[in-house]
């Protein structure tokens, strides 16, 4: 079992602007591990703090095929972006739902990885659309944010149905 559990679209608080990091320490990392076992359990390439209720900015991504390429990412900082690339976007707070959604193809982001160092890193490709999009969570901001309203609210309806359906016992 999990031992977080993951809020879903349209609860408030994803909508929770994140705070920084002050330190990083033993507490924070047993978090970070909590962070990634919920995230391979779902399995997911990515989750932010934010969706599991903490306000904290700090993000983890695992992209990798073998799941043996696991990223912490805190107090992350976009430095330059170059290109635009269109992948078609999920996410755990949006369960069921793919849209393509634009993005940066390039990022060079700047963050303290889980010993509190810091690290600058070029990444491109599926990573660097995973980061910006966990990114988006510490501002309170959802990948449904990116489309029309029509297609954001057909969304929301769905899942506010799903979870009165689940809160009365059926399904
Ligand atoms: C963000 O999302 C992401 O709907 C991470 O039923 C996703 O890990 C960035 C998931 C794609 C770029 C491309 C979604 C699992 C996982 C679902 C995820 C679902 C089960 C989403
Ligand atoms: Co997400």
């Amino acid at each position: 079992m999990p031992k977080l559990k993951i809020l879903e679209f349209p609860d408030p608080r994803l909508r929770t602007k994140a705070t920084p990091v002050q330190v990083v320490d033993d507490e924070l990392r047993a978090l970070i591990d909590d962070m990634f076992e919920t995230m391979y359990d779902a399995p997911g390439i990515g989750l932010a703090a934010t969706q599991v209720d903490v306000h904290k900015r700090l993000l983890v991504a695992d992209v990798s095929i073998d799941k043996d390429a696991p990223y912490v990412l805190i107090n992350p900082e976009i430095l330059e972006k170059d290109g635009i690339t269109v992948t078609d976007e999920g996410c755990l707070s949006v369960p069921g739902f793919y849209e393509e959604i634009e993005r940066a193809e390039h990022i060079r982001v700047r963050y303290l990885d889980r010993d509190g160092i810091d690290i600058v890193l070029d990444v491109h490709g599926l990573l660097a659309v995973c980061i910006q999009h966990e990114m988006d969570h510490l501002d309170g901001k959802l990948f449904v944010d990116y489309l029309s309203e029509v297609k954001r609210t057909r969304i929301r309806k769905k899942l506010e149905k799903e979870h009165r359906l689940l809160a009365e016992g059926v399904a």
